[in-house]
């Protein structure tokens, strides 16, 4: 399959707004009954539309919901329809989600409240259906087109932090993340620990074996690491076949005892690579080392490498300190 503007992050003209590309989702929120059926009538054909007429359960689904447009009635009787308008844009979930209100015409007042909350739109009663319909419109591909917005922003923000073969973090985030932490350590010192792990003999792997078989065994490789470090450690691929692995509030003995899980995660069990027609068995070495108040990234790294070129030294597939 050929990549996409999409898959790249990037707009193309045709992704723009005035392009409907998948079906709306309207919340219509009205307790009479009677006018809640004639909104149904007007939506259905070229919405999924969900009638509510409940505040709180119109929440619920607003919260959850992946809602394009809420259309509320301003003559709801069983609650404050103003007050609903404003949940709508404080929730955390629902703040992007626009809102169209149906005021009578008479009712200026509770019209112009609304625009005060952060209402989007309006269309006064007697409701035309014409112009319901292209209210509703407008602002459905304007919630689709900023989600795809904010889709991509998200994409390409992942994009720059990550290795693109391996998933793990880059080694540029891993820099920023580790200083940050180390700014962090002044007032009340608080160790971080650090390893840094380099597969073993891994030149051989890809001249025996070819490359590609190389890529797959820093993919495995990486998907052990991944898997297998705790919830507040940060793992990346440092460079080629080395990675790091940052440990926050990690005294030595814990960051060895993490290194160690860690190489035999790789060492006990084989690699299967070439669609499982081959295994290899595959070690890294590891060297640890623990902040000093006051130290900076830079050497913090140097002494993790020391340590891993000690353990290289003493023969490879161990942990050094
Ligand atoms: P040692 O035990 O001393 O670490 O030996 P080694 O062979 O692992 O060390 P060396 O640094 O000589 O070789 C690392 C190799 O990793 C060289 C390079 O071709 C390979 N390499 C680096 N990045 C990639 C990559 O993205 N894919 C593949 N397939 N190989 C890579
Ligand atoms: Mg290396
Ligand atoms: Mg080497
Ligand atoms: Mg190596």
């Amino acid at each position: 399959r050929e990549a996409t503007s999409q898959d790249l992050g990037v707009i193309s003209p045709e992704d723009g707004p005035g392009s409907l590309n998948q079906k709306g989702r309207i919340l219509a929120i009205d307790d009479n009954n009677f006018s809640a059926q004639q909104l149904r009538a007007v939506y259905e054909e070229k919405y999924d539309v969900t009638i509510e007429g409940d505040m709180e359960e119109a929440l619920v689904l607003a919260r959850g919901g992946d809602f394009d447009l809420a259309v509320i009635s301003m003559n709801c009787t069983g609650f404050d329809p103003l007050r609903l308008c404003s949940r709508i844009r404080t929730l955390e979930e629902t703040r992007q989600l626009p809102i169209l209100t149906l005021v009578d015409d008479s009712d200026t007042e509770r019209l112009v409240k609304g625009l005060e909350l952060g209402v989007n739109d309006y269309v006064m009663r007697p409701i035309d259906n014409n112009e319901l319909a292209v209210r509703t419109r407008t602002q459905v591909l304007r919630k689709q087109y900023q989600d795809r917005l904010r889709h991509n922003y998200h994409r390409s923000m992942e994009l720059a932090v990550t290795d693109a073969l391996t998933g793990l973090y880059n080694r540029r985030y891993m820099t920023n993340h580790l200083n940050t932490l180390l700014s962090k350590a002044g007032a009340d010192y608080r160790p971080v620990s650090l390893l840094i792990m380099d597969i073993d003999y891994f030149k051989k792997v890809n001249d025996t074996h070819g490359h590609d078989v190389g890529d797959d065994v820093l993919k495995q490789f990486s998907s052990r690491i991944g898997k297998s470090v705790r919830g507040i450690d940060l793992a990346c691929r440092f460079g080629g076949e080395e990675f790091v692995v940052v440990m926050p509030d990690t005294d030595l003995a814990v960051a060895t005892g993490v290194a160690e899980r860690l190489r035999r995660e790789v060492a006990g069990q084989p690699f299967s690579v070439s669609q499982g027609t081959l295994e290899l068995d595959i070690t890294c070495s590891i060297g640890v080392t623990m902040s000093q108040p006051n130290e900076q990234s830079d050497t913090l790294l140097k002494r993790a490498d020391e340590a891993l070129y000690q353990a290289k030294r003493d023969g490879r597939n161990r942990v050094v300190t």
